[in-house]
């Protein structure tokens, strides 16, 4: 009898462990990883796209997302990473706004055990170890593309010199520095280049819009022959200016954005823009691949770059691989 019971009891037992066992299981099931993730804001419909790519990467690999948009504030990425420290999570994962003022919060990230991802924009710190991997585009290389063909079509037009204007990103973040930079590189020794304003259009469609009025007023509509707009959004702001002054978009002046949205190939397309450098906003699902071998303890490679190219008047634009997201 008392074997009996023992029996029983050892039974209980084995099924208890193999039941809790079971329970701590879900580490090795993905619904069980939490994704804080900070978006910095809707600005353009790049940043919209991403937003959806992240959502979807994340489903489709079935980890929860938890998701805080900042609206455009640094101060309100700063609390959302504090909250995800706070609730746990497994990684962090975050698009900086700018690429200073993030040193405290990683390291309270750090000190907390979480790892953090960075999505679409670096960090300047003196500490790599603040994050694990970066996921984003070559921002160099996109400006350098921009540069690139501007030699291209100057050489090609004969022109003996053009003067530049520069409606930039958000003032000091990843892809305004790189973009501004790897355009600078290309065209900076050649003398029949001049950049005779660079102004801030915040990445922002209206204020895209903004800059154009500005720029024209500046430079009168005969003073200016190429803009260079960091981004697409920019860009139709740009556009909706000329068309109002009758200014021919892509020809009277030049016209060479950053992104590759629908808007901005159909108008490459119409011959409205000249040159569109690429950006794909679809880094969600190599987000989540980056996710996936963090938490099974695999080693991530620190920088991680998609491949990227440039669409421009000088390719067939009846090719279907010219479009855009
Ligand atoms: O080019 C712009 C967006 O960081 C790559 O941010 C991103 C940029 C993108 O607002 O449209």
């Amino acid at each position: 009898m008392r074997r009996g019971i023992a029996l029983g009891l050892i039974l209980i037992l084995l099924l208890g462990l193999s039941g809790c066992a079971g329970k701590q299981e879900p580490a090795a099931d993905n619904a069980s990883i939490v994704v804080g993730f900070s978006q910095l804001g809707s600005e353009s419909s790049w940043r919209i796209a991403n937003t959806v790519s992240m959502e979807q990467a994340a489903k489709e690999a079935g980890f929860s997302l938890m998701m805080e948009n900042a609206n455009q504030k640094q101060e309100k990425q700063i609390d959302a990473i504090r909250s995800f420290i706070a609730y746990r999570v497994d990684v962090i994962v975050f698009s900086p706004i700018v690429e200073t003022g993030w040193d405290n919060v990683l390291t309270e990230a750090k000190q907390a055990g979480i790892p953090v991802i960075l999505m679409d924009r670096m960090i300047e710190t003196q500490d790599d170890s603040l994050y694990t991997a970066y996921i984003g585009a070559d921002f160099y290389a996109e400006g350098q593309r921009a540069g690139e063909y501007l030699v291209r079509k100057a050489d090609a037009l004969g022109a003996e010199h053009l003067r530049i204007a520069e409606i930039h990103g958000t003032t000091d973040s990843t892809p305004m520095r790189d973009r501004q930079k790897g355009f600078m590189d290309v065209i900076s020794g050649d003398p029949r280049f001049t950049v005779i304003d660079s102004v801030d259009g915040d990445f922002l469609r209206s204020k895209g819009e903004e800059c154009a009025q500005q720029l024209l007023k500046q430079h009168g509509t005969e003073g200016i022959d190429v803009i260079y707009s960091h981004n697409d959004s920019m860009m139709l702001g740009v556009l909706d200016v000329l068309d109002k002054k009758k200014i021919q978009p892509g020809k009277d002046i030049l016209l060479i954005t950053v992104d590759g949205e629908k808007d901005a190939v159909d108008a490459l397309k119409a011959g409205r823009i000249n040159c569109v450098v690429q950006c794909t906003p679809d880094l969600g699902p190599a987000v989540m691949d980056l996710v996936r071998d963090l938490t099974a303890g695999k080693e991530l490679p620190k920088v991680n770059h998609p491949d990227e190219g440039a669409f421009s008047d000088f390719d067939n634009l009846n090719d279907p691989a010219v479009e855009g997201f």
